[in-house]
C-alpha cells in the first residue's frame, strides 16, 4: 500500500483506523489524487505567500502622503474657513491628481471578469513527456491565478450575458510564469488572427449608439457569423448552456489551440488541455440568465468569491490529450485549426493534476484588474504550435499590455504579474521601474562582468528551448489559408447531436431569440442558410419563428456522429456546495420561521446556501421578498404557512404575488422545488403542479432534505422545457 501524507495526515493510516471495509489501496490512492478528502489549504496550499510583501495594512497608521510625510489629508487648506482654497496645498492636489489617475484601460475583450488565488498539485511525475519543473513530481504544489471573464462586454457589464467565457491561468512555476490563457469553449471563432478585429468589432455594440451591450443579438454580430462559417462551432457552443454558465465554478476550460509538451531529451508531443470542473457543469436557462442581469448583475463574481470565503473551494482537473508529432492530420482535423476539437474518442484525456481556488483576491484593482495575462508567457517544457491564431496572440498581449500599462513595459513587475523567482536580464529602465539593477555592464557578450547573465537554454541554466522536432517544409510565403481547415459544418453538427433534445431546444431558442433582433433580412437569411448546412431540421425551426423559410436541405455535411463530454445537463452534480436554496417562510408564523431555521441548518451544513425569505427582517430572516426572484436560487423550499401569501391580498411590503411568482418561475426555470405540510396545497396556487423534481412532505425530515438534495444535484428538470414537436 503506498502512504502518502495530506494535509499533514496520513490517509491510508488513517483509512486503517477508521477501518474502511469498502475501500482498497487502490482506490484510496485515487481518492487522494483527486481531492475527494480535504486538504488542509494553511499547511500544504503553495498559496500567496510571495505577494505578502507587497500588501499594506493601515491598522495604527496616520495618513501621509505618497512621500511618507505623515498630514490631514481630511480637509483643504483654505484663506480662512470660508474663504478660497490655496494652490499651496499640495495635500489636496496630489490627492486629486492620484484620483483623477485612478483607472487603467479596461481590457479591450475580456473586460468584466472574477479571479482567485489557489494551487495546482501534479498527480505525478511527468518527465516522460515534459520538462515542466510544475509537473515534475507527484504531489508538487505551484501557486496559480485564475481570472474569468466574458469576452464582449465591457467592465461594467452584467456576469451572466450569454458568451464565451475567459479562462486565463497562471502558474507561478519556481522557473518562471506559465499562462494558458484558455476559455470555456473549446474551440475558437477564427483562424487567423488577422481576422481578430473584424470579429470584435462585428461583435461589439453598434459604434453609432454603442447599442446593445454585451450581446450578439445584433446585426453585426450575426453578418460576421452568417458571412465567416468558420464561427459557426464557436458559436453553436456560446448557444447552447455553455454560453450562459450557472457559475465560473460550474464550468470547464479548454486551451484552445495545440501545444507542444518538450522533455528534456528534447522528444515532443502535440497537446490539447482540458481543465475539467470537478463542482459538475451547470447552466442557467435563457430568461433565468436575463433576468439575473437585473436582479444581479455580480451574480458569477459573487459565487466565487462567497464559495471561497466560505471554504467551498472549487477543484478543476487539468488534462490532456496527447498525439504524436506526426499525427497532426490523423484524426479527420488539422491539429493547428483552432475550430476544431479532437473528438475524446480519438483521443482520450490523460489526467495530470488538479487545481484548487483557495484564495481570494485581497484587493480587486491591484490584483485582477491588473492581471496581464500572456500566451508568451511559456516555460521550458512547453512550447507553441503553428496554429496561425495562436501565433498572432503571442504579439497581441504583450502589446496590449503596453497599452493597459500606459505604455510602461515594466508591467511584468506588477506584483500579481512578477514571478516567483528572480528576473535577471539586461532590460533597463522604462516608466515606474521598480527594481535596482545592479550590473553596470548591461549587454552581452561583456567581458566586465563575466558574461552575467549568460543565455540559457537546453543544456545551460536550465532554460526554456523549442523542440526540435519543429520544422517548416520548404514553402512559398503564401497569404492563404489551408485546405485542410476548410470544413466548418461537420463539427457544429457533431456537437449538436451530441446535445440532448431539451438542450437542442435550447440552442434553437436562443437562435430564434438573436435572430429575432436582426433587422436586415439578408444576415437573418445568411444566418439560416449556415444552420441549414449544419441541420435541415434546425434551419426551419428557426426559419419559422422569423417568418421566414428554410432552403432545401443541403445534406453535404449532414451525418449522425456524436461525441461524449460536451451535454451540459447529462450528468447530475456531483455536490450542492455553494448552491442557493430559497426557503420561503412568512413573519405570520412562528413555526414556518422554525421550520425555515431547521431546513436552513441542514442545508448549510451539506455545503449548500440556505436563504430564508420572509416579509420583514424582522425575525430572522436572509432576504426579504421585495429583493427576492426566483433567478437568485438554485431551488425554492414553501414552509408551512407561507401558502397563505399566494392567496393574500396585496402588500406593500412586496410587489403584488411575489411569493407565488418566485414559486412559479422557480419551476418553469426547471428547478427543483420543495412544500412541507400545508404549504404542498398552496403549490396549485402558484400554478405549480406536484411532478419529479416537486418534493412534498409533512415535516422537515431527512427524507425530504435528502430528496431535495437530489433534486439541487439534478439542478434541472428538463422535461418542464417544451419541445418543438
Ligand atoms: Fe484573447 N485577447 N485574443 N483570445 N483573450 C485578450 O489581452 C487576442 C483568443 C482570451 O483574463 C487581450 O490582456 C487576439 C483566443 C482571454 O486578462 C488581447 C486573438 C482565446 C483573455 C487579446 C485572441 C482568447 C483574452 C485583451 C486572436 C481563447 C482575457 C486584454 C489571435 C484561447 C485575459 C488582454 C485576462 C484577452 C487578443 C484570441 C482568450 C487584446 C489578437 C483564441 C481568456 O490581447
Amino acid at each position: 500500500m503506498k502512504t502518502s501524507v495530506i494535509g499533514g495526515v496520513v490517509l491510508n493510516a488513517l483509512l486503517a483506523t477508521a477501518g474502511c471495509p469498502f475501500m482498497d489501496a487502490e482506490a484510496a490512492d485515487r481518492l487522494e489524487r483527486r481531492g475527494t478528502f480535504p486538504v488542509n489549504h494553511t499547511e500544504k496550499a503553495a498559496g500567496t505567500k510571495f505577494l505578502d510583501q507587497f500588501t499594506v495594512n493601515d491598522t495604527d497608521s496616520y495618513s501621509t502622503t505618497d512621500f511618507g510625510t505623515p498630514v490631514d489629508d481630511h480637509t483643504s487648506l483654505k484663506a480662512g474657513d470660508r474663504g478660497p482654497t490655496l494652490l499651496e496645498d499640495f495635500v489636496l492636489r496630489t490627492r486629486i491628481t492620484r484620483f483623477d489617475h485612478e483607472r487603467i484601460p479596461e481590457r479591450v475583450v475580456h473586460a468584466r471578469g472574477a479571479a482567485a488565488h489557489g494551487y495546482f498539485e501534479s498527480y505525478a511525475d511527468w518527465s516522460n513527456i515534459t520538462a515542466a519543473s510544475f509537473l515534475g513530481a507527484a504531489g508538487k504544489q505551484t501557486p496559480i491565478f485564475l481570472r474569468f471573464s466574458t469576452v464582449a462586454g465591457s467592465r461594467g457589464s452584467i456576469d451572466s450575458a450569454r458568451d464565451v467565457h475567459g479562462f486565463s491561468l497562471r502558474f507561478y512555476t519556481d522557473e518562471g510564469n506559465y499562462d494558458i490563457v484558455g476559455n470555456n469553449i473549446p474551440i475558437f471563432f477564427i483562424q487567423d488572427a488577422m481576422n481578430f478585429p473584424d470579429l470584435i468589432h462585428a461583435v461589439k455594440p453598434n459604434p453609432q449608439n454603442e447599442i446593445p451591450q454585451a450581446q450578439t443579438a445584433h446585426d453585426s454580430a450575426w453578418d460576421y457569423f452568417g458571412s465567416n462559417p468558420s464561427t459557426l462551432h464557436t458559436l453553436f457552443w456560446a448557444l447552447s448552456g455553455h454560453g450562459i454558465p450557472r457559475s465560473f465554478r460550474h464550468m470547464d476550460g479548454f486551451g484552445i489551440h495545440t501545444f507542444r509538451f518538450v522533455n528534456d531529451e528534447g522528444k515532443s508531443k502535440l497537446v490539447k488541455f482540458h481543465f475539467k470542473t470537478q463542482q459538475g457543469l451547470a447552466s442557467l436557462t435563457w430568461p433565468e440568465a436575463q433576468g439575473l442581469g437585473g436582479q444581479n448583475p455580480d451574480w458569477h463574481r459573487q459565487d466565487l468569491f462567497e464559495s471561497i470565503d466560505s471554504g467551498a473551494y472549487p477543484e478543476w482537473e487539468v488534462s490532456v490529450q496527447i498525439m504524436e508529432e506526426e499525427d497532426v492530420l490523423k484524426y479527420g482535423v488539422d491539429l493547428l485549426d483552432p475550430t476544431k476539437i479532437v473528438p475524446v474518442e480519438y483521443v482520450p484525456l490523460t489526467p495530470l493534476g488538479k487545481f484548487v481556488l483557495t484564495e481570494n483576491p485581497r484587493n480587486y484593482f491591484a490584483e485582477t484588474e491588473q492581471a496581464m495575462f500572456c500566451p508568451g508567457h511559456v516555460v521550458r517544457g512547453i512550447d507553441f504550435s503553428d496554429d496561425p491564431l495562436l501565433q498572432g496572440r503571442l504579439f497581441s498581449y504583450v502589446d496590449t499590455q503596453l497599452s493597459r500599462n500606459m505604455g510602461s513595459p515594466n508591467f511584468e513587475q506588477i506584483p500579481i504579474n512578477r514571478p516567483r523567482v528572480p528576473v535577471h536580464n539586461n532590460n533597463r529602465d522604462g516608466a515606474g521601474q521598480q527594481m535596482i539593477p545592479l550590473n553596470n555592464a548591461p549587454y552581452y557578450v561583456n567581458t566586465l562582468n563575466n558574461n552575467w547573465p549568460k543565455p540559457a537554454n537546453q543544456t545551460q541554466g536550465n532554460g526554456f528551448f523549442t523542440a526540435p522536432a519543429r520544422r517548416i517544409v520548404d514553402a512559398a510565403y503564401v497569404r492563404e489559408t489551408s485546405p485542410t481547415f476548410s470544413d466548418y459544418w461537420t463539427q457544429p453538427r457533431l456537437f449538436y447531436n451530441s446535445l440532448l433534445p431539451a438542450e437542442q431546444q435550447m440552442v434553437v431558442n436562443a437562435a430564434r431569440f438573436e435572430l429575432s433582433k436582426v433587422a436586415s433580412p439578408v444576415v437573418k437569411q445568411n444566418a439560416i442558410a449556415q444552420f441549414n448546412k449544419i441541420d435541415h431540421d434546425l434551419a426551419e425551426r428557426v426559419a419559422v419563428a422569423l417568418g421566414m423559410e428554410a432552403p432545401a436541405a443541403d445534406p453535404q455535411y449532414y451525418h449522425n456522429n456524436k461525441t461524449a463530454g460536451v451535454s451540459v445537463f447529462a450528468e447530475p452534480l456531483p455536490s450542492v456546495a455553494g448552491l442557493q436554496v430559497g426557503i420561503l417562510a412568512t413573519d405570520s408564523s412562528n413555526s414556518s420561521l422554525s421550520q425555515a431555521s431547521a431546513l436552513a441548518k441542514s442545508f448549510k451544513q451539506m455545503g449548500a446556501v440556505p436563504v430564508i425569505i420572509s416579509e420583514t427582517l424582522a425575525h430572522g430572516a436572509d432576504a426579504t421578498y421585495i429583493a427576492s426572484d426566483a433567478v437568485l436560487f438554485d431551488g425554492v423550499i414553501v414552509v408551512d404557512g407561507t401558502q397563505s401569501l399566494f392567496t393574500a391580498g396585496a402588500s406593500t411590503l412586496y410587489p403584488i404575488g411575489r411569493p407565488a411568482q418566485i414559486v412559479r418561475d422557480a419551476f418553469y426555470y426547471g428547478k427543483p422545488i420543495g412544500a412541507v405540510g400545508a404549504a404542498k396545497d398552496g403549490l396549485s396556487q402558484a400554478s405549480v403542479p406536484i411532478q419529479k423534481g416537486v418534493f412534498t412532505a409533512n415535516s422537515t425530515s431527512k427524507d425530504f432534505v435528502n430528496d431535495f438534495e437530489g433534486g439541487l444535484k439534478q439542478f434541472k428538470y428538463l422535461d418542464r422545457f417544451p419541445l418543438d414537436s
